[in-house]
Formats: C-alpha cells, structure tokens, sequence
C-alpha cells in the first residue's frame, strides 16, 4: 500500500515486491489518498510500469470512500496482510472494512509528510462476512538484509523470461556483456527505473 502523501516511492514500492514475490503471494497494489492529487493521468502513468508487468492496481481514498466496496470484493475469503510506509493509511483502511474495529489512527506530519508509526503491532482482524486483514506497523527502512542476489532477482518478475538468454550462465547482469536483460532494457521490454531499482538493491 502507498499513498499521495506520504508519496509513493518506486525503490520501495520494489522493496515490498521483492518480499511478496519471494513468499510466492499473490500481490495487489494499493495506492490510497487518491482524492489528493490534482493530476490523476500523472498518477496512473508512474503506476503503468507495475501494470504492464500484470501487478493489479487499486487507486483508493479511504476518505472519500472511492473504490473501496470494489476492493474489498477481492479481500473476501482470503488472509489479507497490508504494507505499506506509515501514514498511508492502512489502519483507516481496515476500519472501514470492519468499522466496529476503532483501530488507532493518527494524522501525518504536516511538515514532513511522514507518518508517525502509530501502529506498533502486527494484528489479524476476522472480516465478520469471511476473512482476515492482518495490520502491520509501517517499517521505517524496509531492510533486504537477508535476501540474496538470486531472491532480489526474483523479485523483478518481468525479468524472468530473458535470463536463460545472457550469454554468461551466471550473468549478475551488471557489468556482463551480451546481456539479455540489459538489451531489453534497451528495447523498451523492461522498464528503465526498474532496471536501476534493481542495480541499487543488488549493490546495496
Ligand atoms: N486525505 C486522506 N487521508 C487519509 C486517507 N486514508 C487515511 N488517511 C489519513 O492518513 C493518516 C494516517 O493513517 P493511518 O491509518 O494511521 O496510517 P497507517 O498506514 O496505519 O500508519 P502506521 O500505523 O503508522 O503504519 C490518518 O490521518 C488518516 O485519517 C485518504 O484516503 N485520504
Ligand atoms: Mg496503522
Ligand atoms: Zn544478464
């Protein structure tokens, strides 16, 4: 889950992907507060690169109750975790799915934009019609420590198909020549920032 404010990241958005893929999860994107910003097309065109790549993306505002009775279709009958960066409203998210919750709820700084970790517990709540939605607390610095190269890998899903093509078994695809990953960079078939998310993560 991410949000207009605080505003969504594409390093981190990978971050959560990298550890749902690893989990074998099935994944939605959710991007909350969508009554914010004053420039939806912009909005979705950042969101288009996850799209191409199959992920489904949810554009909600729990505030202005938009879209919310859709997606919860999808929660129903399932156990739902939320992450997401504090502030971008996963508790208010679970109240107004079960609204008898009253689950804390606390304002971002006006300056920062930050939220300020209000949830300090990771809870399983019962969907009184069928379900779980399990609240995390919002990580401060969503660490890959214990992920290796190979996992991060696979974790940029649309990667897949081309790494049986570089011309090195063990291709890192950094530095390799003949790389089919980098040449579909440079065709289009990958997406550049995701390209770069995935040197930063690997090299960190
Ligand atoms: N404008 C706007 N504000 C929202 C929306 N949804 C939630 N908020 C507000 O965002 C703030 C943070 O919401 P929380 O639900 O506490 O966020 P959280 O993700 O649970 O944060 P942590 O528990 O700290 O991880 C609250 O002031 C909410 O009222 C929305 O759709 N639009
Ligand atoms: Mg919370
Ligand atoms: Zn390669």
């Amino acid at each position: 889950m991410v949000a207009i404010e605080p505003h969504y990241q594409f390093e981190l958005i990978d971050r959560y992907l990298i550890v749902a893929e690893n989990a074998k999860l099935p994944i939605n994107i959710v991007v909350n507060k969508i009554e914010l910003t004053n420039n939806i097309k912009k909005v979705k065109y950042d969101f288009s690169m996850y799209k191409n790549i199959g992920y489904s993306i949810n554009y909600l505002s729990v505030k202005e109750q938009i879209n919310i009775d859709n997606f919860k279709l999808k929660l129903d009958n399932k156990t739902n975790i939320f992450l997401g960066q504090s502030g971008v409203g996963k508790s208010s998210l679970i109240n107004k799915l079960i609204p008898e919750l009253n689950l804390r709820v606390n304002e971002i700084s006006t300056k920062s934009k930050l939220g300020k970790h209000t949830t300090t517990n990771t809870t399983l709540y019962q969907i009184p019609s069928g379900g779980d939605l399990i609240d995390s607390p919002g990580i401060r610095k969503f660490q890959l420590d214990e992920f290796s190269n190979q996992e991060i890998l696979n974790g940029f899903k649309e990667f897949n198909p081309f790494t049986n093509a570089c011309k090195f078994r063990n291709c890192a695809h950094i530095f390799e020549p003949k790389c089919a990953i980098k040449s579909a960079v440079k065709l289009g078939d990958i997406h550049k920032k995701r390209y770069q998310s995935y040197i930063t993560l690997v090299s960190s």
